[in-house]
């Protein structure tokens, strides 16, 4: 059997070990819920082989939705379990908005729009293609026009995030100059979980923990009005990650309003206002995308693999990714040398916050490396793209389908068997 053949048969057998029937979990033991992201990349492999299991996960994911467009970043079907936050530490049902089924009150990056997209264009049954579209095309509608009336209530073009977990780059040192400036009081009791099946040194450590928790008791006193956690929110940041994979999503929600034969003026109208915004967003001196720290009213100047998604979005000039294209190619910065071997750090080995093992401080996630691929074939970097999947497939024939990797050596970090790697491989073979 070819090694394709084998990676490829092993992702299948992790996401069906992985399904619970209802969902597929993100992995067998940390993360037994469905959370929004991975929902909508594990789609995305589903759709190389089981169309119909891909609706079925696009579906249940809906089912969390909120009236008001929200999709949750997690959503708790089987009520709760040994994972904390457990359902009812979101306090979710003070909101007005919030959906029966138990979610979180945060949402995540918006990848969904663009895994529907895939699903219906794979689907030879254009017809049944066509019925699935019309039932989901308006939920996805309202999440997106939900994204920037709540989250760029200012028209910037730029979502803000309210919380870390809402980059779904938790621990990133993006974060750590406006974590630290948090001080945490009246934080809600709580017990980490996280730890029981990871090593501590693979997870956030204590103090980012603690401004996390701290951030939903305000929130959930604030009954997760959107209105109030924009104006008070003491973290709120513009962020250059999730606004580039909401204009990608943008990109695809247009091409599906057409197929549907609805109205594109809106979404049309969105795509405008992001280009314009997101030019505000580049450091010229860095070469860098930036977010912008609203409370601190200063870009965050971290150098980290989010810089990179301008160019799955399509929001670079072709100077601007020729500018990225050789930051990735700088061994201080990203490039495998001595030090590392493998594309792409989570964070820039330059940073002083860099650690490689820990979260999103600089190991190596297949989602990011997944994104780079396509963004460097779209700019026609195709032996840098290449590079990249190499990479990836080394990773999981030396290492398995593990959550991240030690860019140093490869080695395995955080969970096993991860659902988002296995279907990843799936769309790269
Ligand atoms: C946690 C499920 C989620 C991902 C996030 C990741 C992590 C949950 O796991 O967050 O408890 O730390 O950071 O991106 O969606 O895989």
């Amino acid at each position: 059997m070819s090694v394709s053949a084998h990676l490829a048969g092993e992702a299948q057998r992790i996401l069906r070990d992985n399904d619970t029937g209802r969902f597929i979990k993100p992995s067998p033991k940390q993360y037994p819920h469905q959370w929004n992201w991975d929902a909508a990349l594990i789609a995305l492999g589903l759709a190389t082989f089981d169309l119909e299991r891909a609706r079925a996960e696009v579906r249940t994911l809906l089912e969390g939705q909120w009236k008001d467009g929200m999709v949750p970043h997690i959503v708790y079907h089987d009520g709760p379990s040994d994972y904390f936050p457990t359902p009812d530490f979101w306090r979710s049902e003070r909101s007005a908005a919030a959906p029966s089924v138990p979610t979180s009150g945060l949402t995540q990056p918006p990848v969904l729009a663009t895994a529907v997209r895939a699903i219906v264009e794979r689907d030879p049954d254009q017809g049944a293609a066509l019925t699935f579209l019309r039932e989901v095309y308006g939920k996805l509608l309202a999440w997106h026009r939900w994204f920037y009336a709540a989250r760029d209530p200012e028209g910037s073009g730029v979502v803000a995030l309210i919380h870390p977990w809402e980059s779904g780059m938790d621990n990133s040192t993006r974060f750590t100059g406006a974590l630290a400036r948090l001080t945490p009081t009246d934080v809600p009791t709580f017990r980490r979980r996280d730890q029981q099946h990871v090593a501590a040194d693979e997870r956030p450590v204590a103090g980012d923990y603690e401004r996390f928790m701290y951030l939903i008791g305000l929130y959930r006193d604030w009954r997760w009005d959107p209105e109030a956690l924009f104006e008070r929110a003491p973290f709120l940041i513009r962020d250059a990650f999730t606004t580039a994979i909401l204009h990608r999503a943008n990109e695809d929600l247009l091409e599906l309003a057409t197929s549907l034969g609805e109205p594109t003026e809106e979404i049309a109208g969105w795509l405008a206002r992001t280009r314009a915004g997101y030019s505000a967003l580049w450091d010229e001196a860095a070469g860098l995308y930036f977010d912008l720290d609203l409370r601190a009213g200063a870009p965050v100047r971290e150098d980290t693999c989010a810089t990179f998604l301008a160019l799955y979005a399509g929001l670079a000039s072709e100077a601007q990714a020729a500018r990225l294209a050789e930051h990735l190619r700088d061994p201080d910065a990203y490039a495998p040398d001595a030090r590392t071997r493998f594309y792409l750090p989570s964070a820039a080995k330059s940073s002083p916050y860099f650690e490689p093992r820990r979260y999103w401080r600089g190991p190596v996630w297949l989602n990011i490396n997944w994104f780079l691929v396509q963004g460097l074939r779209r700019y026609g970097y195709a032996a840098l793209a290449e590079r990249v999947v190499n990479d990836t497939l080394s990773l999981v024939a030396r290492s398995g389908f593990a959550e991240y990797y030690d860019p140093r050596d490869g080695s395995p970090c955080g969970a096993r068997d991860f659902s988002w790697s296995a279907a990843l491989v799936l769309e790269l073979l």
